[in-house]
Order: C-alpha cells, then structure tokens, then sequence
C-alpha cells in the first residue's frame, strides 16, 4: 500500500490560522483513504518553525508529499517543497489547492513534480500514480459532492482548532461548492469547480453535522459556502433542518436573493450572523465589479436581519476597478446609514484566478507584477501597522488609498461606536486582521485580555 503524507503550510500572516479546519486537503485524504492509501497529515498549521518536522517526514520515505496552498501560502509551500527535495531530490512532490488551481502558470518554474490544477478528489491519485514527465494535471471535475468521503477530520488534532460564534465553540462545514457569479475581484470565476454549483443534498449534510455534535461535540456551524442562499428552496430545506436540531450557525449570503422569507427561516434555523460582501457603496461601482447588487440591496439585507434578530455583518473594499474619491465616500455613507451590527473595509488584491487579474486590461485597475513565492499577498495585515495597497485607480493612486481606508474606517467607528480591538489600536491590532481573513471577532485569547481590561483591577491600575 502507497504511503502518502499531505501538508498544511502554517500562514503566519492570520492572527490564528488554528480556528479554519483546513477542509480541503482533509477531503483529498478521506478520498485517498477510500482509494486504498496510507494517508498522514502533516498540519503545520500555527507552527513557526517547521523546518526539523518537515525534514523529518521527508526522511521516512513516503511515497508521494502533497501540499496544499492558497495564494498568500504559496511561498510557504516552496519552501516546503526545498526542505523535502534537499533530504532527497527523488522525493515525488505535489501540489494542490487554491492556487495551483487558479494560477498553474505562477507555479511552473518550481521544482514540484506535479501540478494539480482542479479538485484533488480526481486529482491527486493522478499525480501519485502518474509517472510522465507531465508536470501539469488538469484534474476531471468530481461531479456529485454527496460521492466525497467526509473529511478526514480524525487526521489532524481538532481539539487544537479554536473558532467561537456568539462565544460558543464552533467548527467550519461546507454545504456545498462553487458560485456562479462574476464579481471581479473573486478568484476561479473562469473555473468550472469554482463556478459551476454542487450541492450536497440536504440528509448528507445534517448526518455530518450529526456526526460532528456526537463525535466533538459541537452544535454550531461556521458554513463556508461561498453563498449559502444561491438555491433558496435547498436553503430553506437546510434551514428546517437546523431548526430541528436547534443548531446554531453563521454564514455568507448573497444580498439580491435574500429576502423575507429566507431571513426568517434562517433565524429559526439558529443564523447567528451573517455576512456579505458589500464591497462598496457606489452603484457604479457595484455594476462593474459585477456583483449584481445595490445601495439599496445592501441596506435592505441589514434590516432584514435586524428584523429577525440576526446580527449583520459587511465586507468592504476599497480600490476597486474605477473607484474615485466620491465612491469611497459613498461606502462610507453606506456605512453609516446602514449601520450594520459589524463591518471591515479592506483593500482590493489582485490574485490570480480574478476576472480582473486574468484579464486587466478590461478595467481601471492597475498593479504591477507580484512574486506570490517571495510575497504573503493578503488583505489582512498581521504584525503590520500600516495597510499595503498593491493597486491605484486611474484616480487615486496607492498611498491614497491606504489614507482613506484608514479615514473611512476610523470615522465610521466613532460614529457608530465600534471600539478598536485591544491591542495596538485598530488595523494594527492583534484582533482587526483575524476580523478581516477570517470573519471572526474575538478569539478566546482576546476575550481574556478585553474581559481583563474591563475588570475592577485593571481600572484601579
Ligand atoms: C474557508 C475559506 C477560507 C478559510 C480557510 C482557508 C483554508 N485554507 O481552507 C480562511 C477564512 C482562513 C480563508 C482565508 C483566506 N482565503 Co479563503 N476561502 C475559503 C473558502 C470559502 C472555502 C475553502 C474550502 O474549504 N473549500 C472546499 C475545499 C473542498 O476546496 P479546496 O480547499 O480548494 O480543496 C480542493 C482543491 O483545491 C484540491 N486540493 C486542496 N489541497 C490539495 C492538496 C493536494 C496535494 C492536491 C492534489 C489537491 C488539493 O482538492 C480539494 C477537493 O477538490 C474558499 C472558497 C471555496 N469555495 O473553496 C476561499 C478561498 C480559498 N480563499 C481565498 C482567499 C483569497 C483567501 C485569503 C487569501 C484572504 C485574505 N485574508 O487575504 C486568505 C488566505 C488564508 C489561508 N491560509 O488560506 C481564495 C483563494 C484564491 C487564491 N488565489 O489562492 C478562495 C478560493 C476564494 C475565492 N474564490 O476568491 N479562506
Ligand atoms: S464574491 Fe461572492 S458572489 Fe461574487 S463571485 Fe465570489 S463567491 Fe460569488
């Protein structure tokens, strides 16, 4: 039997990459599983030095090293990738995940043997067995969800994953792939296995989150879909469902398809929060990034939440295609008159696999050439105390952007009396950038730190 060990680069730029399950590539090892492999995860998730465990299972004569990577962990994973081939140059590297699947080209010029561009439940048996000189696999589309062993959460230590919604311990779940919108900045929209929907029917996935309230014990759900409410009938199905368990979730909706009846559906279904990209308060703006929304839409999404009891939550961007001062300053009016319960505004990064990074000559975005090997590209900003802004418009050039991301987000705080998160003070902060990568408010670390900061003994000094 082939023994094959999948790795998990850490990605120290998140204020904690241990609250996201790594999903993905504990899915490429359930299917291993089932296809007659050893499988081992090697989960340097939250690691800072990597290198002795890394070199240490590239001695113990695997068959095949996968690693998984999105864009901003790319750099890691070559680095991975030289630890194995210094222990032995025939050691059979492959790579899988986000980026090689929307930015093959940028991965070439490193030493991996294979490539894996597409799903590595088809994929990565490919890579393992193929013996070509063929770098590049153009993984076959894994058609029904439902055929895809659950992930192999039994392979890596969950107990050390922390994620809370409304304080109580939660863990990620996906429902179900892919989006068929166009926005611009979004990456994969030219993907088939990014676009292209495949749902999980509803029994599959209430017997996983079956699972894992008896196996772990949980009864909240952070659901990943890119759009929970894409099909409404199967989320209101879902929702039924979660109402009979009395499950709690959060999850991301698309605004222009939310309306009444779903926002109260999915209050009874426990919706804890929910999120979604607003992304800016300019109707122009809106309409080029495609993201079939409005003003109005938008502010509507909030009251129908606050209507339901939900909290509301808004991601915003600025520097998109075409922006100008007046349309930063309509996300700010949006801001202000929608008032969500929370918001982050961060600043448009151009990754591969985004219709306005694969075809920029369409739009009023400009950004020079980016070395994701050398450079952890992300829109959050861990250890940093400034905002980097990779792009400029026509009319407002990088530094302005930072200056007015950092206005907008200031003056919108005060106003609606959001508190800074303890730490450094705003986007420098321990807790902002967790906000922004990952949707999260504060981790238990930081609840100590604020509890402890509004106790009697740090007021008397
Ligand atoms: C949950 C999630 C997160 C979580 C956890 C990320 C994680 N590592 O799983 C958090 C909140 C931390 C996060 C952060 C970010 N994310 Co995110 N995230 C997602 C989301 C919504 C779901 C991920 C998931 O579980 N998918 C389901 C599994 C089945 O898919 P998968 O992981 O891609 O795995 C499949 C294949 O890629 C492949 N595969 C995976 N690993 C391997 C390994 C081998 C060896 C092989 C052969 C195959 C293989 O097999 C799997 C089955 O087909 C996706 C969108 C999406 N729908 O996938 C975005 C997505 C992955 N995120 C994205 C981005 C941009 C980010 C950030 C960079 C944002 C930022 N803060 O700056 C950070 C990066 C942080 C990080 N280290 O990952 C982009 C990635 C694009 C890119 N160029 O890499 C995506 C695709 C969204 C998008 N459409 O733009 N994200
Ligand atoms: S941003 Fe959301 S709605 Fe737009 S394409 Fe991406 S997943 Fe779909």
């Amino acid at each position: 039997m082939k023994k094959i060990v999948l790795i998990t680069p850490p990605s120290p730029y998140l204020l904690s990459d241990k609250a996201i399950v790594p999903l993905g590539i504990l899915y490429v090892a359930s299917m291993l599983q089932q296809q007659g492999y050893e499988v081992e995860v090697l989960d340097l998730t939250g690691k800072k030095d990597y290198e002795k465990d890394v070199m240490n299972v590239a001695t113990k004569g695997y068959d095949a090293f996968g690693i998984t990577a999105t864009s901003p962990d790319f750099g890691q994973a070559v680095q991975i990738l030289d630890l194995i081939k210094q222990v032995s140059p025939k050691n059979k590297v492959i790579l899988g995940g986000p980026h090689a699947t929307v930015g093959p080209q940028t991965c070439m010029p490193y030493n991996f043997d294979k490539i894996v561009q597409g799903d590595g439940w088809t994929g990565a048996k490919i890579a393992i067995e193929d013996e070509s000189n063929q770098k590049l696999i153009f993984a076959p589309m894994f058609e029904n969800f439902d055929d895809a062993p659950w992930p192999a959460r039994d392979l890596i230590d969950m107990d050390s994953y922390e994620y809370y919604i409304g304080g109580i311990r939660s863990t990620n779940v996906m429902t179900q792939l892919g989006c068929p919108y166009g926005c611009v900045f979004c990456c994969g929209r030219d993907i088939q296995e990014y676009r292209k929907m495949r749902l999980r029917s509803v029994s599959n996935v209430m017997q996983e989150l079956d699972m894992l309230h008896d196996k772990y014990g949980f009864e909240s759900f952070m659901v990943y879909d890119d759009e929970i409410n894409i099909m409404k009938k199967r989320t209101l199905e879902l929702m039924e469902e979660f109402k009979n368990r009395k499950y709690r979730f959060r999850a991301y909706i698309k605004t222009n398809l939310f309306d009444d009846e779903s926002a109260k559906a999915m209050a009874e279904g426990g919706a804890y929060e929910l999120s979604t990209g607003v992304e800016s308060g300019s109707d122009k703006v809106l309409q080029t990034i495609q993201k079939a929304t409005t003003y109005e839409i938008n502010k509507k999404f909030v009251e129908l939440c606050h209507k339901y009891g939900i909290k509301a939550k808004a991601f915003c961007i600025v520097g998109l295609p075409g922006e100008t001062y007046e349309d930063v300053m309509l996300t700010k009016k949006w801001i202000l008159d929608a008032k969500p319960d929370y918001f982050t505004i961060s600043i448009n990064t151009p990754y591969p696999g985004a219709p306005e990074y694969d075809h920029r000559e369409k739009y009023d975005l400009e950004f020079g050439e980016i070395d994701y090997a050398k450079e952890q590209v992300s829109h959050s900003t861990y250890g940093k105390k400034e905002w980097k802004s990779y792009v400029r418009t026509s009319s407002l050039s990088a530094e302005e952007l930072v200056k007015l991301r950092d206005e907008v987000e200031k003056e919108c705080r005060e106003k609606l009396g959001y508190v800074f998160p303890p730490g450094e003070g705003g986007h420098g902060s321990h807790s902002s950038p967790y906000e922004y990568s990952m949707g999260q408010g504060l981790t238990d670390e930081l609840l100590k730190i604020q509890k402890f900061q509004q106790s009697d003994s740090y007021k008397d000094g």
